[in-house]
């Protein structure tokens, strides 16, 4: 789609005032070249080898985790395939992002952070969630919803908008994954302010006019691949083949008055908020 497909090379400037000051999506092939030639070696195989002993949450179709598995039980169960009919178990498994989580992702992040890097238009300067003034750096630092997500073929992400008034970033290492983007206007017609239509099971009683809306965005992420969601906008995601992507979220300075009102209509009293606000204040940041 025009205007949401930008070259790996864009410079953060021409990043903050196209699409985070717009609020507008971006998709960027091969973000990964600027530095390599491919994405990290890191299939599902890869990682059971390096990670296989971890512990790691499995999540459904949205963000209800289901149980704690080895991870090299997980992989084998997906190498077995999933019975038709059957959702596709999702791993999510997730840096510390507040303060009871027992299982994080931290060490595993902490091992792999040499292999990878964050696309270079993502600004390095004044983030305000977290509260990172300098030298902002996906690869060790920690940010809200920052995680490896992994799945076989068939693993999804229902329709949803992100929490913290944030945007987001994921890019995609292995295989192929399937985003479709509608804006937040859309909202009308997806959400019923309880929750958001399953495009894939539309209640049509509950969402009449789900159909009435047409998504911005439709677009297959291949390996090396990033995609840029701002916030607001309602998002669903599918895995085309068995997938590794890396994510996270965050708040730029120049939405910080978004982000401000987030926090004053009850924001503030979010576990996530809370630990990251916690850890800057440790860190000696306002
Ligand atoms: O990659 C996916 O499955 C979707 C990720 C996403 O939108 C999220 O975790 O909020
Ligand atoms: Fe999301």
């Amino acid at each position: 789609m025009a205007g949401n497909t930008s070259p790996a090379g864009m410079s953060s400037a021409e990043f903050i005032a196209g699409h985070l000051a717009e609020n507008q999506p971006l998709v960027s092939r091969g973000w990964c070249r600027q530095w390599w030639p491919q994405p990290p070696p890191w299939d599902l195989g890869e990682l059971a080898r390096r990670f296989g002993d971890c512990r790691v949450p499995v999540f459904d179709s949205l963000f209800e985790m289901q149980r704690v598995v080895r991870f090299e039980e997980y992989v084998s169960a997906m190498a077995d395939g999933v019975a038709g009919g059957e959702p596709v178990p999702y791993m999510r498994w997730y840096a510390r992002q507040r303060n009871f989580q027992m299982i994080c992702a931290d060490d595993a992040f902490a091992e792999l952070k040499g292999d990878w890097a964050a696309p270079s238009w993502l600004p390095s300067d004044d983030y305000v969630f977290p509260a990172i003034k300098e030298n902002a750096d996906p690869t060790k630092d920690s940010f809200p919803a920052k995680g490896l997500f992994i799945c076989a073929a068939g693993g999804r992400t229902r329709l949803h908008v992100d929490p913290w008034a944030s945007d987001a970033c994921l890019c995609q290492i292995t295989g192929e994954k399937r985003f479709v983007l509608y804006p937040p206007a859309a909202g009308k017609a997806l959400s019923d302010g309880a929750g958001v239509v399953d495009l894939d099971r539309p209640d049509t009683a509950r969402f009449p006019l789900w159909n009435s809306v047409e998504p911005a965005l439709e677009v297959t992420l291949q390996p090396g691949d990033a995609i840029f969601i701002p916030a607001g906008w309602y998002h669903a995601a599918v895995a085309l083949s068995a997938s590794v992507s890396v994510t996270w979220n965050f708040v730029h300075a120049v939405n910080a008055g978004r982000f401000a009102k987030y926090l004053d209509s009850g924001g503030s009293a979010d576990p996530t908020v809370k630990y990251f606000r916690r850890q800057h204040r440790s860190e000696g940041y306002a």
